[in-house]
């Protein structure tokens, strides 16, 4: 233990002993159920659980202390406090003084955990006490998750006249598997407001996401203000696919967006899609298209029928410009160039734009995202390609030792139709349904090594949704699955005890307001949905 750290224990021990001193009380005898902290619904499965057996009572006696000498602690106490708040109305006092404090939960630092990563923590639950301990804020806050998770929906009002919320005793130790978990919302073809995409943010957060990829161009519309060029927006933001009005990110929204995601500890990855994908952007600046067409606004949902003019040097020009923009607005380490379906330029062309482009975002210090399809290009090993739809372009992305994004259509598209009976979504790489889209290893899946491998992300294209509800309704519950596949060892993975685990989100999705797919292969346990089976 570091000085800081035992200074930070020393003194919540001595507030303890002074508070239980000054007030003489008996220390409180609560006769709590007996909960087994290895049978909680915890989503994502953490490495390791230990039950010891009791229960530390969650109540208005509670207080959270933090790290003294760290703000980002201290951020993390709060959040921790807020959440509490929604799910019990308590007011849980944060590094304050207070005289009733009971039962305490420290947040503090720690460089000697079994787990050596810099999302992992441990939780030490108690009958008085709850350790939360982790070497950065970052795995502190993934920690709060996984105690948000074992805080039950309902109190207890059973045990005294006032009500408990009884968390389970013993040990976690955890850590990602994959560094990179992320989500991805298409906000071209359909247009997101900044409140719907901090919704998606607080739900992706409690399964323990840490990307989001913006997908902030597209045929049907441009939805980032760039300054340089103000007419991406003015002339090309204003449609969408069918007859809605569209709608864009000022760079105040974006960065409200960024920041959003920043609390919690979510990067933000934007893409600008190009050579292909880009008809609303050549109706905006039309030397910018490469096809010889004068393109008119679209609102319709085909593809591949656009594309850059890759031997103009004013193309990169323009180019550089919204590159600077958006990284200079972007503290990510990522720039997402698209790079898919260019199916109307001409593949030499392909070739030379992507080599280009390619040195325009390392220019501005961010790292290459695009399609499989940019692993046919002469890409460095630095950059990384996003695994959708060709293991040949995979292979290729191998061979040239670059880093992969896993995104499968055929099981990770959030955007594929469950069923049948699917309200939403689309069905060119088959039905998902909530087995398909868990039972699968994104670490040994067509030849991709371990090592190449980032993460998964779950891409959720937007043409047959138009707002938040629709867009949980494909999301959820699937991206809860991928949220274990990218977190949980395989070892820990089983559908039969993952579908149970997921029955028993319901509540959690019914508070948030997330309108979920009731999928038949679940058990929701819901009074909501036993009304629907029922009927
Ligand atoms: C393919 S996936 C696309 C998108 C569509 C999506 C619909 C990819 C890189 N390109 O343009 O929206 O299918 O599922």
């Amino acid at each position: 233990m570091n000085i800081p750290q035992f200074r930070f224990l020393l003194l919540a021990v001595a507030t303890l002993v002074i508070l239980s001193c000054q007030q003489e009380k008996e220390p409180r005898v609560l006769n709590l159920p007996k909960t087994d902290l290895t049978q909680a619904d915890f989503i994502p499965k953490p490495v390791q659980v230990t039950a010891t057996k009791t229960a530390f009572p969650l109540d208005k006696y509670t207080a959270v202390y933090t790290l003294k000498d760290s703000t980002e602690f201290g951020e993390v106490g709060k959040l921790l406090a807020e959440k509490i708040k929604e799910i019990s109305r308590l007011d849980i006092p944060v590094n304050e003084d207070t005289p009733d404090q009971e039962s305490v939960i420290y947040i503090k630092r720690s460089d000697s955990l079994p787990m050596k990563n810099k999302e992992g923590y441990q939780l030490k639950i108690g009958k008085d006490s709850i350790i939360l301990s982790a070497a950065s804020a970052a795995g502190a806050f993934r920690g709060v998750q996984t105690l948000r998770q074992l805080i039950p929906e309902k109190a207890n009002d059973t045990i005294t006249e006032y009500p408990i919320w009884p968390i389970p005793t013993g040990t976690i130790s955890d850590a990602p598997l994959f560094a990179y978990r992320g989500a991805m919302l298409d906000v071209a073809r359909h247009f997101f407001t900044v409140d719907e995409v901090k919704k998606y943010i607080d739900l992706l957060t409690y399964y323990k996401y840490n990307t989001l990829h913006l997908h902030l161009t597209d045929d049907q519309g441009w939805r980032i203000e760039i300054k340089s060029w103000p007419k991406l927006t003015e002339v090309a933001g204003v449609t969408e696919v069918g007859d809605a009005p569209g709608g864009f990110y000022t760079q105040e929204d974006y960065k409200e967006i960024v920041a959003y995601a920043a609390k919690n500890y979510m990067t933000i990855v934007p893409e600008v899609d190009m050579p292909g994908h880009t008809n609303a952007a050549s109706v905006a600046y039309p030397f910018l298209n490469g096809n010889g067409k004068t393109p008119q606004l679209y609102k319709g949902t085909k593809v591949g029928f656009s594309t850059f003019d890759t031997r103009k040097d004013s193309v990169y020009k323009f180019i550089d410009d919204v590159v600077r923009e958006i990284s200079a607005i972007t503290p990510g380490p990522y720039f997402h160039m698209g790079g898919d379906e260019s199916h109307a330029t001409k593949k030499d062309d392909y070739i030379y734009f992507v080599n280009k482009v390619e040195k325009i975002v390392q220019k501005y210090d961010k790292t290459m995202v695009g399609w499989d399809e940019v692993a046919t290009a002469d890409v460095d090993s630095t950059s990384i390609a996003q695994f959708w739809a060709s293991a040949e372009n995979a292979e290729r992305a191998v061979a040239k030792n670059m880093k992969i994004i896993m995104s499968p259509a055929k099981k990770a598209y959030l955007d594929m139709k469950y069923d049948l009976k699917s309200e939403y979504g689309l069905n060119w790489a088959g039905y998902v349904p909530v087995d398909t889209a868990y039972i699968w290893k994104p670490e040994a899946y067509e030849g991709i090594p371990l090592k190449n491998i980032l993460g998964i992300e779950a891409p959720l294209w937007s043409e047959t949704v138009s707002d938040i509800s629709e867009v949980e309704y494909l999301a959820f519950p699937r991206a809860i699955g991928y949220a274990e596949l990218n977190w949980s060892k395989p070892e820990n993975r089983d559908w039969k005890n993952y579908k149970v685990r997921l029955g028993n989100q319901a509540p959690f999705l019914e508070r948030m307001k997330v309108n979920y797919y009731p999928s038949p292969l679940i058990e929701w346990k819901t009074e909501k949905d036993k009304k629907i089976k029922k009927d």
